[in-house]
């Protein structure tokens, strides 16, 4: 049994799709992150970095001890390398498939994130900061665009570095049809049963949570992005 910590913001969905994909049996624990409630002790030994998704796995391939793993692509690496699936061993299809895994997990996820954040959270809008984010976003789509445009997946057959992908295309690059490869390849992905959870179910990102601007109260801001975030670590 796999226990998975966190479930309806991009991160935590890449790791929904893959359990859903290898069939393994897996149980969500969820947490309202604006309420602060991941800031605990008990979570603290799952991730000290304090973020979600983290998982628990009480059936390691190794046996002994259960195995705690943090940061989403290290859990997607985790997790197939445990399987054999979605994650080539040779060392040819391997690095091809980790070089977009680390794209993603450096490049595409926090240049979106971070775009969305002066888009929707800041108090105050700040140009320089929305065209620097918004600027480098495009241009990290474009070269998602230009590899798709002669390639059917990211990186070979179909692996984890498009499942890492697909929760920021469809939570964070907004419209796609300057971008008709990666729309295709995000069709592609969509009819695939392992993402009618993160789709339709109860692993979908709530509509109110994509408004074009969010209005926080103090509490959640300061449980989001101040004090109680900064001091979060300091109490482990
Ligand atoms: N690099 C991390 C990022 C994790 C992350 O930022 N998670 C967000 C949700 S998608 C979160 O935990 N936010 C709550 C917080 O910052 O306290 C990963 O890929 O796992």
């Amino acid at each position: 049994m796999i226990e998975l910590h966190g479930n309806i913001t991009p991160n935590p969905q890449k790791v929904v799709i893959l359990l859903e994909e290898l069939g393994v049996p897996y149980r969500i624990v969820g947490y309202d992150l604006l309420a602060g409630a991941h800031f605990t002790p008990e979570f603290a030994r799952i991730n000290p970095n304090f973020k979600v998704p983290a998982i628990v796995d009480h059936a390691p391939a190794v046996g002994g001890e259960p195995i705690a793993v943090f940061e989403s692509c290290a859990i997607l690496q985790y997790l197939a390398d445990k399987e054999g699936r979605f994650l080539p061993s040779d060392p040819r299809g391997r690095s091809a498939v980790t070089q977009w895994l680390f794209w993603q997990a450096a490049g595409l996820g926090p240049m979106l994130g971070q775009a969305g954040h002066f888009l929707r959270y800041a108090p105050e809008q700040i140009e320089y900061a929305i065209k620097r984010y918004t600027n480098e976003g495009t241009r990290l789509l474009r070269v998602m665009e230009a590899r798709l445009q002669d390639n059917e997946f990211l990186a070979g057959d179909y692996s984890i570095a498009d499942i890492a992908c697909w929760p920021w295309i469809t939570a964070g690059a907004g419209d796609l049809s300057d971008f008709p490869a990666i729309a295709r390849w995000k069709e592609t992905l969509d009819e695939r049963p392992a993402y009618a959870r993160v789709l339709h179910g109860d692993a979908a990102i709530p509509p109110e949570m994509l408004k074009k601007r969010m209005r926080l109260t103090p509490e959640q801001w300061s449980n989001a992005f101040g004090e109680r975030l900064l001091e979060a670590p300091c109490q482990q």
